[in-house]
C-alpha cells in the first residue's frame, strides 16, 4: 500500500456512533514541530484539555493527544503529535510526518527569528511529509503584545513566497486560548475540503485565516506519551 492509499484509508473510519450506528469519522494526523519553547506542548494542551501552565516541561521526543470535534456535520478526530523543538531530538522528528494531512508550524511572535526558524523546520517538512500536507505557519504568543515583533503580514507574506506547500497563517495565545479552536476548526475543514477535491496542480492555492477565541461545544480527548 503506498502512503497516498493508507492516508486515505487512515483518513476515513467507522466508529460507533453510540446510537447503534456506524458513524464515519474522518481522522486526520496533524504534526506539530518549531523551535525549543515556542509553545508546541502548551498549543496542545489548550486544545485537548482546555489547560494552560506557565512552566512546562521540554518535549522528549514527541507527545500524541486526540480530541474528535464535529465540524461541519462530521465527526473528525484529530491525532496530534507535539515533537521536541531541542535540537538533540530533530533527527526523530521527520518519522513523524508521515502520513501527516496537516503540519503546524509554530513559531513565537517575541522572537525575531521567527522567519529563520520557520524556513528551516519548512524544509524539514519539504524533505520529509506528503506534499499534499497542508501547513499552518502558526504565531503564538500573540498576548504578549509589547513584546510582539513578528505581524501576521509578515507571516502571510511568508506563506505566499516560501513555499510549495499549501500554506495558511494563523495567530493564537496558548495562554489565553484566542485563536486556538479556530485554527483546529480550519484545519479540519481544509483538510475535509483536501480529501474531497485533492486535485493534481492545485499544491500552490493560499490562504490566510484570521482568528479569534471560540471555545468548543465537544470537548472529548487524550494525551499519551511516545514511548521514544
Ligand atoms: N505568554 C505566553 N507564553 C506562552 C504561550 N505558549 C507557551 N508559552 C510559554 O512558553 C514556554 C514554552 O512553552 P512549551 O509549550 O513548553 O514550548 P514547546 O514548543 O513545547 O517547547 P519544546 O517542547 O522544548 O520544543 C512555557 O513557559 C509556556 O508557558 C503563550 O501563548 N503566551
Ligand atoms: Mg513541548
Amino acid at each position: 500500500m503506498s502512503w497516498k492509499e493508507r492516508s486515505s484509508f487512515n483518513s476515513k473510519r467507522s466508529l460507533n456512533s453510540g446510537d447503534g450506528q456506524p458513524a464515519e469519522v474522518a481522522e486526520f494526523k496533524i504534526v506539530m514541530v518549531g523551535t525549543m519553547g515556542v509553545g508546541k506542548t502548551s498549543l496542545a494542551a489548550r486544545y485537548v484539555k482546555d489547560t494552560y501552565r506557565e512552566f512546562v516541561n521540554p518535549t522528549i521526543g514527541a507527545s500524541y493527544l486526540w480530541r474528535k470535534e464535529r465540524i461541519d456535520e462530521k465527526e473528525v478526530k484529530f491525532s496530534i503529535w507535539d515533537t521536541a523543538g531541542q535540537e538533540q531530538f530533530y533527527a526523530l522528528v521527520p518519522m513523524y510526518f508521515r502520513d501527516a494531512e496537516a503540519v503546524i508550524l509554530v513559531v513565537d511572535v517575541t522572537r525575531d527569528t521567527c522567519e529563520d526558524e520557520a524556513m528551516l523546520w519548512l524544509e524539514k517538512v519539504k524533505q520529509s511529509a506528503p506534499s499534499t500536507a497542508l501547513v499552518f505557519l502558526t504565531l503564538n504568543k500573540v498576548d504578549m503584545e509589547g513584546e510582539r515583533v513578528y505581524t501576521l503580514e509578515s507571516a502571510e507574506h511568508f506563506c505566499r513566497s516560501a513555499s510549495s506547500f499549501r500554506m495558511h497563517a494563523a495567530e493564537v495565545s496558548a495562554k489565553t486560548g484566542d485563536g486556538v479552536h479556530d485554527l483546529f476548526d480550519t484545519i479540519g475543514r481544509a483538510c475535509l475540503n483536501k480529501n474531497s477535491s485533492d486535485k493534481p496542480g492545485d499544491s500552490k492555492s493560499k490562504e490566510t485565516v484570521r482568528l479569534k477565541n471560540e471555545r468548543s461545544k465537544d470537548e472529548r480527548g487524550g494525551e499519551k506519551k511516545c514511548p521514544c
